[in-house]
């Protein structure tokens, strides 16, 4: 279990130092600069790799890699032996709250996520919170494994979907990039949404405390549908929900490190870091990283923003891209990633010519 602190003063945290004596990552979000950019690649776990699909293969459902240890461990270790990365992500998925909460769920091979979808105050009667622990159970046992299995400069993320986000695939039953049916029931009958998003608020803050506890040492919140919704809701759908997981995680863990992913927020991603208080932000790949810099940095550590088709593209592309974001961003705390996650074709020789190029880069 994590050391209690009283504090959430950035030097209290240092006064943490054996646990965290070698994790650069660790160190720039507590607030440390280094000469060196830690990087680390969302879904760096998966279908790029081939050691991921043959265990794919052999484990036959996604939620059963999802909830078994032994295999769970072993995918998220898969990309730090290839590629020594800063950190290592919990492989799990965004959607085992809503499964956890009762709602049907299964992955269909190449089509993505199907849930029996939720979309008004009946069928929202059906969710439950009382078997949230003991459905992820697993995951929990998987985060205190990896605790002692992770390289020591390894910084070990655990990781959740923001409330929003999480709503959306709820209630639409599957992905979508307008999601029609959450905004319907959000603009229709917004008090009936609220107490959805008050469950996944209340769920999700006992979820990644109990990912804390058992290992976890950052926490990112990924909030991908984040953009879509229009100025006059995106505070109460996004930011308030964000902002009391965050409080409810510092409360017990006072200063505790936590990165969002509010995707396609744009000039709203400042307001989001000061209204929630995260240590970090998660840049996606159309915010420009200059902007970035002038804006969040000073606030906030940034983490970002490589766009995931041109780790595909690869050559002379990604190199200029790469380079670029580097010095972009080389005047405050920076976590080099991609602006969203690896997709299946990327070629692994270009991921890997990707980390020589960061590994070899060095601030002024
Ligand atoms: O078929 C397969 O093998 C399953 C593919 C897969 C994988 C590898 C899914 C289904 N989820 C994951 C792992 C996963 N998902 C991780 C593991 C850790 C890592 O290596 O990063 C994480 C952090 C996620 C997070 C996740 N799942 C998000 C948020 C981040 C993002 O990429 O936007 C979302 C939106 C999901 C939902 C989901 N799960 C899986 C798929 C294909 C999707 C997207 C569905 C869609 O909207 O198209």
């Amino acid at each position: 279990m994590k050391k209690e602190q009283t504090s959430g003063s950035v030097s209290d945290q240092k006064s943490d130092a054996l646990p965290t004596r070698n994790k650069t990552l660790l160190n720039l979000l507590k607030g440390e600069t280094t000469d060196k950019v830690p990087f680390w690649f969302m879904r760096q776990a998966g279908r790029y790799l081939p050691e991921y699909r043959a265990l794919r293969k052999e484990a036959g459902s996604f939620l059963n890699l999802c909830y078994s240890p032994d295999m769970a461990v072993e995918i998220t270790l898969q990309p730090i032996r290839r590629f020594n990365m800063d950190a290592a992500i919990l492989f799990s998925d965004i959607l085992v709250i809503p499964h956890a909460l009762g709602q049907k769920l299964s992955f269909v091979e190449g089509e993505g996520p199907v849930l029996e979808p939720i979309r008004n105050r009946q069928e929202f009667m059906r969710l439950s919170i009382d078997g949230l622990h003991e459905c992820l159970a697993p995951v929990y046992e998987t985060l205190s494994r990896l605790k002692t299995a992770v390289p020591d400069h390894v910084t070990l993320i655990g990781f959740a979907g923001a409330p929003w986000t999480v709503a959306t695939y709820m209630v639409e039953g599957h992905g979508s990039t307008d999601q029609p049916a959450a905004k319907t029931w959000a603009y229709g009958d917004p008090e009936g949404f609220q107490k959805l998003i008050d469950l996944l608020v209340e769920a999700t803050s006992l979820y990644l405390i109990r990912q804390i506890e058992a290992g976890a040492e950052v926490i990112q919140i990924f909030d991908t549908w984040a953009g879509g919704l229009p100025p006059s809701q995106f505070e109460r759908w996004c930011v308030e929900p964000v902002r009391q997981i965050v409080e409810r995680i510092r409360t017990r863990f006072p200063g505790f490190p936590i990165i969002a992913f509010p995707r396609g927020a744009g000039p709203r991603y400042g307001a989001y870091g000061t209204r929630t208080g995260v240590s970090g932000l998660s840049i996606d790949t159309g915010l420009p990283a200059a902007w970035a810099a002038t804006h969040l940095q000073p606030d906030v550590c940034v983490q970002g923003n490589l766009d995931p088709r041109i780790l595909v593209a690869g050559g002379e592309l990604m190199r200029r891209e790469a380079t670029a974001i580097l010095e972009a961003l080389s005047k405050g705390r920076h976590i080099f990633n991609l602006g969203h996650g690896i997709v299946p074709e990327t070629p692994v020789e270009h991921v890997a010519e990707l980390v020589e190029l960061i590994r070899n880069f060095r601030r002024d």
